[in-house]
């Protein structure tokens, strides 16, 4: 089994690129372990750039991160979805974005959490596309800890062994068609009438809903089992939707489409549009070819 380093090297990553990725490798290690040690599910009394109750696991999976990056001289850039704004963090020419605990809030039932990460080399994020990614992936905190990555040649599976290693488990994931759902926002049915329909057509054609609340756990299990969509539309209360499109939706767009899906925000790829503001939001779709053709068309 190749551990996350060999297959770097497999795939002839460039070495610089290659110390970024596994600077984000031992963050998720210690992310693991922090959630595993049962540390701070409690309130942090403060809130995030875009309004959310912090919890304390919020601000020590930012903290983790943070630190391992400042040792690495190949990042200059980080923007995080727990700090206002990107900030100039060295000369190097990496830009590292991440959302360092999504859902956190489900860390106190119990449920699956994730951190998400996208890599770029940019001087700024304003201006930046999805499509620029040199590599995007996302961590599982689960009943296993594991990684979904790309850099842009297939989504591979790693999952953290007993010796604390990340070991190569699936390869070459790919994501063709099958009727499972992921509807977030229902919310937004008592104002749109696109949505209501969308969802009656899963419905009415016996889709399995799977829906834990937690974006990384819920499109992880997408590629995984390789059918599904997951869906975050806007209404008038969050015009804009509720995800962020630097944070979350780039990372998972680069995943989905490397694993032969589709990500829109039901008019365009989510991986065409450009960043204006680090904390940007945006309805999103994710998931087979066919399905987010069919979310576009029904609320395109
Ligand atoms: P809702 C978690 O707070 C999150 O940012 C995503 O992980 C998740 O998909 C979404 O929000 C859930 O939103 O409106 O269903 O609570």
């Amino acid at each position: 089994m190749q551990n996350f380093s060999e297959y770097l090297r497999s795939k002839e990553v460039s070495d610089d690129l290659m110390s970024v990725l596994e600077t984000l490798e031992e963050s998720v290690k210690q992310i693991s372990c922090s959630i595993i040690g049962g540390h701070c599910c409690k309130n942090a009394g403060s809130v995030n750039s875009s309004g959310e109750e912090q919890i304390a696991l919020d601000l020590q999976s930012d903290e983790i991160i943070t630190n391992e990056i400042s040792k690495n001289s190949y990042i200059g850039l980080i923007a995080s979805e727990e700090k206002p704004g990107e900030e100039r963090v060295g000369r190097g020419e990496f830009a590292v974005c991440y959302d360092p605990l999504d859902g956190s809030s489900l860390v106190d039932v119990n449920l699956a959490v994730g951190s998400i990460f996208g890599i770029y080399k940019a001087e700024s994020f304003i201006g930046v596309r999805g499509d620029d990614q040199l590599a995007s992936m996302i961590a599982v905190y689960g009943p296993r800890t594991t990684i979904l990555l790309t850099v842009k040649s297939g989504v591979v599976e790693f999952s953290l062994n007993k010796d604390g290693e990340f070991e190569l488990v699936r390869d070459d994931l790919k994501v063709e068609s099958g009727k499972m759902f992921a509807p977030g926002n229902l919310r937004a049915c008592a104002f749109r009438e696109d949505y209501k329909k969308l969802l009656a057509f899963w419905c009415e054609n016996q889709y399995t809903l799977r829906y834990s609340g937690g974006m990384v756990p819920d499109v992880n299990q997408i590629i995984l089992k390789g059918k599904g969509v997951f869906s975050y539309p806007a209404y008038e209360e969050t015009p804009e939707g509720k995800l962020r499109l630097l944070f979350e939706c780039a990372p998972m767009a680069l995943l989905m489409e490397e694993a032969g899906g589709k990500a829109s925000d039901g008019r365009v790829r989510i991986l065409e549009k450009e960043v204006s503001y680090v904390h940007e939001r945006t309805p999103v779709f994710l998931g087979s070819k066919e399905e987010v053709e069919r979310c576009d068309e029904y609320l395109g």
